[in-house]
């Protein structure tokens, strides 16, 4: 850590490194270890999650179920070309339950898994899970794996190719969102490996590479952390969210929607965070025009993950082109925020405003649910992963 930056930071961290390695991960992950924090709130409280569904608020004539439950960390999701859904985990062998890939197919097409299938196990942090012409990737914290042809092998998963293996290890934002672009090219992030500092030339990143690993490259500087993106449908053109620093106060910096329709366009990170905010922490001798502002501003620590545009024909029309995106919560802001689902309105392939889509798991200053992933499944429902609860939810427009 750089002299001078956040003592508030050191303040956090200092008791979970005293508390041994799984605080401290803790505290990497995202969550806060230490308690009573200095203006950390994480207040999760258990329910029965089939029951606290009802109290899930959506647009009218949408209706909230469980697709699937009992897997433990459940983040990133991708979809197979039969329906399966491919879900990845963080954490690494040893911690219960985790450093697993599970897919889960629903072969009679009811909107509910037909049962959860641990393919892979003993992985480190497999965040990342993208399924293109008939492959699945895996992203690990330093690894690409490629399992080919896994459709019908889910009880026998095929060795892996290594794609790529010296990817850096940080656990601080080293795991992984990636997908298969419209020009066939894996899209991989690496992540700042602090809260805020300058990162170096492999870190802060966005990269892709063809589907054999071949032909890396840099897509995207001055990323702090992204964990989800996707392709406008009409222009083809990447669009992500990135997470901004920490411990700068509840409402600083705000949540980023940012927009890279070319390869090598700079984010801003550590210098600059949504349209404009400087942080006067990181002088910088590059001018503002070296940076490309985000296009939306959210509220601060809402944390962005998954987003997926909706092509479906399930949801009114209304919702076509549009895009939705899971909003994980903060730990790092009190009161709490966060902990819901948002969609962003977009009109001629640009984005012009967002509101709620769907909320409730955050209830008088506690949460009981966290939003992670969204992917739109085969019948245009949407399946939304929850790490807090280990469930995917299904979204489904059951009309007036
Ligand atoms: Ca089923
Ligand atoms: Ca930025």
């Amino acid at each position: 850590m750089r002299p001078g930056q956040s003592r508030e930071y050191a303040a956090l961290l200092l008791p979970c490194l005293q508390r041994g390695p799984v605080a401290a991960l803790a505290f990497a992950s995202g969550m806060a270890c230490a308690q009573p924090a200095i203006t950390a709130a994480n207040n999760p409280v258990d329910v029965d999650v089939a029951e606290a569904l009802q109290r899930i608020k959506l647009p009218r004539g949408f209706a909230i179920s469980l697709f699937a439950q009992g897997m433990e960390e459940a983040r990133s999701l991708a979809l197979g070309d039969d329906g399966t859904l491919y879900v990845g985990t963080r954490g690494a062998q040893g911690a219960p339950a985790i450093g697993k890939v599970y897919a889960i197919p629903d072969a009679d097409g009811d909107g509910r898994g037909d049962q959860v299938i641990t393919i892979l196990e003993g992985l480190n942090y497999p965040n990342g899970v993208a399924f293109h012409a008939g492959d699945l990737y895996v992203a690990e914290l330093g690894r690409i794996l490629k399992y080919e042809d896994v459709a019908g092998r889910l009880l026998d998963m095929p060795e892996p190719s290594i794609l790529a293996d010296q990817l850096p290890e940080d656990y601080h934002h080293g795991w992984k969102f990636i997908a298969v672009g419209p020009d066939d090219k894996l899209y991989v992030p690496v992540g700042a490996p602090c809260n805020v500092c300058e990162p170096d030339s492999s870190h802060g990143l966005i990269l892709r590479m063809d589907l054999d690993g071949s032909n890396p490259e840099t897509f995207a500087k001055g990323v702090r952390n992204t964990v989800g993106f996707d392709w406008e449908p009409t222009t083809r053109q990447f669009w992500f969210t990135d997470n901004g620093r920490d411990l700068w106060g509840n409402d600083r910096p705000p949540e980023e929607l940012n927009h890279a329709p070319v390869a090598g366009l700079h984010f801003g990170f550590p210098y600059r965070y949504g349209k404009d905010l400087v942080d006067a922490e990181f002088p910088t001798a590059l001018a503002d025009s070296a940076f490309t502002p985000a296009v939306l501003e959210l509220p601060a620590h809402n944390a962005g993950l998954g987003i997926e545009f909706y092509t479906g024909t399930q949801f009114p029309a209304e919702y076509r082109g549009q895009l939705f995106a899971a909003y994980h919560g903060s730990w790092n802001r009190n009161p709490i925020d966060g902990y819901r689902l948002r969609l962003v309105r977009f009109e001629k392939g640009r984005a012009v405003g967002y509101e709620d889509f769907a909320t409730g798991w955050l209830e008088d200053n506690t949460y009981w649910g966290r939003p992670v992933d969204v992917e739109q499944a085969a019948d245009g429902s949407l399946l939304v992963s929850d790490d807090y609860n280990g469930v995917i939810y299904r979204i489904s427009y059951e009309g007036n």
